[in-house]
């Protein structure tokens, strides 16, 4: 029997924090959770690129054309979805969670999913840095734990 599991190392990996703009009071502090968890865990500063879109129905184009550039060993999507009174919510947390999805499945470069989806903005801040801490960061971390588990596999491969 084997058992793999990826261990969240971050030395000499490339990263792309990709977050939306729309409700930034929450997405801001997903990113500042994201940097700080790949940079406590050995990701260089410098191999960090944030970038913004305006909202996350936006965030799984943006994450094809980041992923199809090949600059990037790990990507962190990062959102805020609030419900609203109306069903616009269910399709932008829809499709934002189905494209990105899709796209790190064709890409097989890791993706870490930090897009909240919430009743309220309570909820949301307390998923962005309070009770039930922070997402960006837990996020970063599942993207360089399977980083690090597609090592191991493709290097199973090479034996
Ligand atoms: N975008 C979000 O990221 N969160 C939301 O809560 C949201 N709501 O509620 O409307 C939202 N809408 C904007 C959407 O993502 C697109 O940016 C917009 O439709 C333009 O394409």
């Amino acid at each position: 029997m084997a058992e793999f599991s990826g261990t969240p190392i971050g030395a000499g990996r490339r990263v792309a924090v990709l977050a939306s703009r729309f409700n930034e009071t929450i997405t801001r502090p997903l990113v500042d959770g994201a940097i700080d968890a790949l940079t406590r865990h050995g990701v260089a500063a410098d191999d960090i690129d944030v970038v913004w879109v305006p909202g996350a129905f936006e965030l799984p184009a943006a994450a094809r054309v980041l992923l199809a550039s090949e600059r990037y060993d790990a990507l962190v999507a990062l959102g805020a979805v609030i419900r609203g009174d109306t069903p616009h919510f269910d399709y932008v947390a829809g499709e934002a969670a189905r494209g990105l999805a899709a796209a790190a499945a064709d890409s097989g470069v890791p993706l870490g999913f930090g897009v909240l989806t919430c009743d309220t903005m309570e909820q949301a801040a307390e998923r962005a840095g309070g009770a039930h801490g922070n997402k960006g960061w837990d996020a970063a971390i599942a993207a360089l734990e399977v980083a690090d588990l597609y090592d191991q596999l493709q290097a199973g491969d090479e034996e």
